[in-house]
This record gives C-alpha cells, structure tokens and sequence, in this order.
C-alpha cells in the first residue's frame, strides 16, 4: 500500500512508521509512506498557508492555493484509483469495516489540516471525509497516523500467522475477554480458575462468553449489530446470572 500524507507537519506523522509493527510493515516496503507538505507550495516570500475567514471569527483557515497543488503532487506519486481522503471532524467515523475497505485500495492520500479549519473549497478535491470520534484534537495528523496503523495491520504478510488468526476469528464484533498472567494471586485477587484448568473447550467458551457479557454491559449497540443467536444468548444469559445482573 502507497500512503501519501499531505500534512504541514510530515515528522510528526511519519512517526507512526518508527517504531514497532507498522515500523517493520514500512521497512519490508509493505508500506510506502511519503509527504506532501502545502508549505512547499506556497509561492510567497513567507510561504503563508493560511489566513484570516472570510465572515470574521477567530482562527485561520488553510488556504487553497497550497494544499490543492499538494494533493495534485501526492496523486502524482500513486496508482490510478487512489482515493483522497480528508480527516476533519465533520467526517463519518472511522471503523475497521473502513480500516478493511483502504486495505484493499492500491494507494491512499491522507490530507491533514491544521488550524480552525480548511477551505471548503478544496472539498472538490476529496473524496471521502473521515473522523476519529467526537472530541477535538488539534489536527488531522494524530487521526491520519490512526486510519494509518489500523490499515496497516490488516495488509498481507504485516502480522504473524498468530496474530492475523486472532483478528479475523470469532469474536469479531466483540469486546475482548479479560487476560491474565502471572502470578495467580494478586494481594487476593485470583486469576479464574478455569484458565489453570487446561480445558481448552472450557477456556474458549469462559473467554467467548466474557466478551459477550463485557460488550453488552459497556456497548451494548455492539451487540444489537450482533444479532446474537440462541447459543449467544445464552451464553450472555448464564454471564449475567453470574454477575448478579439479570436481564
Ligand atoms: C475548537 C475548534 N472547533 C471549533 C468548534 C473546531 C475544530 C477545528 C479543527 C475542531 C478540531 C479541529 C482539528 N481536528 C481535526 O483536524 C480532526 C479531528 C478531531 O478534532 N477530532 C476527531 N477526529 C478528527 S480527524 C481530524
């Protein structure tokens, strides 16, 4: 997968390519990420990349002129068929339905705003608009790093074989289970005695059943998505019993 970044601050992003997975995705050149910066194409003397809205108002505003000619150059760099894809606050949510989506494009531009906002203007030149969630951050760049190590991990040959069975297996949808490892006893606090049990048909239906339970207490649209069958809720049905917490 090509990335172009197109970003007034490419060193804060290509942090995501320095250290662990997708470090290692990017050094086997599974992932290819370069930069566009609008600064570069600013033709002033100070190479001015914002200014003042039209209307009033407090804030700058990213102007055209230097991001329009950054995104040209950054689908200058990729495959016919990569989309330009805006990360704004007014975007749809990011999700790992989306994060798949990407996964299978031949390239991606991620453009990263900065200040109270873009032009609109330069929506024209974009195709899809993402957000992180309602909570504000300071710009697009914390946000395209995320959509950039989420599809990353789902590119052929990123993670081991392990790693990979454990993503698409059956608690897809699902809050993970609890985990635990040594010691068995913490001031008390014991680790559930099925997982010493070596019963291995008992630990995945305890795990299965924790994940359950856990996304019904905490998301509980997660599990409307679901649709559970009989054999779910059950499973869901014995968790709460246990929990004290009936239905
Ligand atoms: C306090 C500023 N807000 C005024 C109502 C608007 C605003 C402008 C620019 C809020 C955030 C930003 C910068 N954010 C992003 O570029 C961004 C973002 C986010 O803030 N939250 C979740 N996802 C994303 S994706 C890009």
């Amino acid at each position: 997968m090509k990335c172009c970044v197109v970003s007034l601050f490419p060193d804060l992003v290509a942090q995501v390519a320095e250290h662990g997975v997708i470090g290692r995705a990017a050094e086997r050149g599974l992932l290819e990420l370069t930069f566009e910066n609008p600064r570069d194409y600013a033709d002033d003397v100070h190479r001015t990349v914002d200014d003042r809205p039209y209307g009033g108002g407090p804030g700058m505003v990213m102007k055209y002129e230097p991001a329009a000619a950054a995104i040209r150059a950054a689908r200058a760099r990729l495959p016919e068929g990569s989309p330009v894809v805006c990360l704004t606050p007014q975007g749809q949510v990011f999700d790992q339905s989306t994060a798949r989506r990407y996964a299978e494009l031949p390239g991606l531009v991620l453009l990263a705003g900065r200040y109270e906002g873009i032009d609109e203007r330069l929506m024209s030149a974009v195709d899809e608009e993402l957000s992180l969630g309602d909570f504000v951050l300071s710009g697009g760049e914390i946000a395209a790093m995320a959509v950039i190590d989420a599809v990353t991990r789902l590119l052929p040959g990123v993670l081991g074989d392990a790693e990979s069975a454990v993503q698409d297996s059956f608690m897809a949808g699902l809050l993970d289970h609890p985990h635990y490892t040594r010691p068995e006893d913490v001031a008390g606090q014991k680790v559930p005695s099925v997982l010493l049990s070596g019963d291995h048909a008992q630990i995945a239906r305890w795990r299965y059943k924790q994940a359950l339970g856990r996304s019904f207490l905490r998301r509980p649209e997660l599990i409307s998505k679901l649709e559970l069958d009989r054999e779910q809720q059950a499973l869901l049905d014995e968790f709460l019993k246990e929990s004290g917490k009936e239905t």
